[in-house]
């Protein structure tokens, strides 16, 4: 198969990272605690040296600057500004920020900044987090005093990192803390939909107040295709994942409301779990005129999941450790994912497959014309890399990246307006349900020392972003 080579005019090259996988320091320099500390702590984990980004984002600014990568996607903590979630101030952490971004701009590096990724302040998490409507309230606040602080810095924002992983990490898998609740996919959608209702209100903000630059959100999408293309049971299983993980939050970004089909399974799946959604008109009023004013939508993708029909008990079976074949997933009356003949697995058990991107994409195109851009806000491989002699052979990871890449291309050449692509991740980070072995960067961080080394795909992205093609 041929696939084009040559990326749109202006297309971005970045890396991303998030704020509590990369900046260290979760207690210092006045940072309030988050849900994630304790969590951690319980299971044997830190982010507290994490790659050390908070003192070191020169250095990897610099490596930016070398490698060619013209943007940083970066999330600003949002108990670095507000410890508390609301309230009090902490000077240090804007101050901070304001040296970061004034740093991007030195190395020529854009930011493209995420108001929250996954880091609740711990005293609006122990509340409900955002399943308690005050957080949509504080949210706004924090939202509103960011756009202000910062709109001569940044002119590119997001309002949320991946609103499905946080709902259902929390309320179905249970990776994500308080760790405690599994199945109740109830909960899960009405998380996301308070965190789609948080995210209108904070573009409605934005516009309002007139800021520079382009606001968007990021989701995570995964292509869901039935195991068996002729079985209507599978092809019913792997429509409710869709419509959990896609459908729901795509309406809600860009109709601003939940199509009927939608809106049906959610309720029934929501009422299968003994819960009921509190959707008020009034939301969807906020969400409708947010829908009609967002700039971009990043897409983070990194596998797509083959489903069969399921109606037993739940099994859910994290790998969190890259023992590969360890992970088990079958929600009763949504389905189970299954591994797929000839589709490759990386050793955390994600299913390696790139046509998924072309699909998603086009698709977006197809059943929400009002879309403006789209980016690539993650995609990458988390792999055991090993450095040896001062190299990492991380060949696996170049071919996982242009296979994605040359997906996207075809996708562009079917008409998507894809603006952008930001590798998972810049330089190795902390994984928050697997540590520390989970590697995706261009640069290997030492954990003991802290010391950068570019990988061999840290080069090989260079000469792509540098040329504008995928050679
Ligand atoms: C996305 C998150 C990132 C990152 C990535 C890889 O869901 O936005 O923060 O962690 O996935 O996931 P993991 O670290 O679990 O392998």
């Amino acid at each position: 198969m041929s696939f084009p080579y040559e990326f749109p005019q202006g297309f971005v090259f970045g890396g991303a990272t998030a704020a509590y996988q990369c900046e260290g320091h979760t207690h210092g320099y006045g940072k309030g605690e988050v849900g994630w500390d304790a969590f951690l702590a319980h299971k044997g984990f830190s982010a507290n040296s994490a790659s050390d980004f908070y003192h070191r984002y020169e250095e990897d600014l610099a490596l930016c600057e070398r490698f060619g990568i013209g943007a940083i996607r970066i999330s600003i903590a949002w108990s670095r500004i507000f410890p508390r979630g609301a309230g009090e101030v902490n000077p240090e952490g804007v101050a901070f920020y304001h040296r970061l971004f004034q740093a991007c701009h030195a190395h020529g590096v854009e930011p493209y900044v995420t108001l929250h990724h996954f880091d609740t302040p711990r005293a609006l998490f122990e509340q409900g987090d955002f399943l308690n409507r005050a957080t949509i309230d504080a949210f706004e606040a924090y939202a509103r005093f960011c756009f202000e602080e910062y709109c001569e810095e940044v002119h590119n924002w997001f309002t949320f990192n991946e609103i499905w992983a946080v709902a259902a990490n929390t309320y179905i898998e249970g990776t994500f803390p308080p760790g405690t609740t599994t199945g109740r996919i109830d909960l899960a959608l009405q998380c996301s939909h308070n965190m789609m209702l948080a995210h209108a209100r904070a573009v409605l903000v934005f516009r309002a107040g007139g800021f520079p630059g382009k606001i968007g959100i990021v989701h995570a999408l995964e292509g869901k295709y039935p195991f068996n293309e002729q079985d209507p049971r599978d092809i019913e299983a792997a429509r409710r994942e869709d419509i959990l993980q896609n459908q729901y939050l795509l309406d809600a970004t860009f109709r601003g409301d939940y199509a009927p089909d939608t809106l049906m399974c959610a309720m029934a799946l929501a009422a299968m779990c003994g819960g009921k959604l509190d959707i008020r008109d009034n939301d969807l009023q906020v969400m409708r005129a947010a829908a009609r004013q967002i700039d971009y939508l990043g897409v983070n993708y990194y596998q797509s999941r083959f489903l069969r029909a399921y109606d037993g008990p739940n099994i859910l079976h994290h790998n969190g450790t890259g023992e590969r074949g360890s992970e088990r997933y079958a929600l009763r009356g949504v389905g189970e994912r299954v591994a797929k003949e000839g589709i490759p697995r990386t050793d955390w058990d994600w299913l390696i497959y790139p046509g998924g991107l072309y699909d998603l994409l086009v698709r977006i195109r197809l059943q929400y014309p009002n879309y403006r851009q789209i980016l690539i806000t993650e995609n990458g491989m988390g792999a055991k890399d090993v450095l040896a002699n001062g190299m990492v052979d991380d060949s696996y990871r170049i071919d996982y990246v242009r296979a994605h890449l040359q997906w996207l291309l075809r996708a562009c050449e079917a008409g998507v307006n894809v603006g952008g692509y930001f590798i998972w991740s810049l330089m190795d980070m902390f994984s928050w349900t697997n540590g520390y072995q989970k590697r995706y960067g261009l640069f290997h961080v030492d954990f003991d020392t802290q010391r950068r080394t570019p990988k061999a795909s840290a080069y090989w992205f260079a000469q792509v972003a540098r040329t504008g093609r995928l050679l």
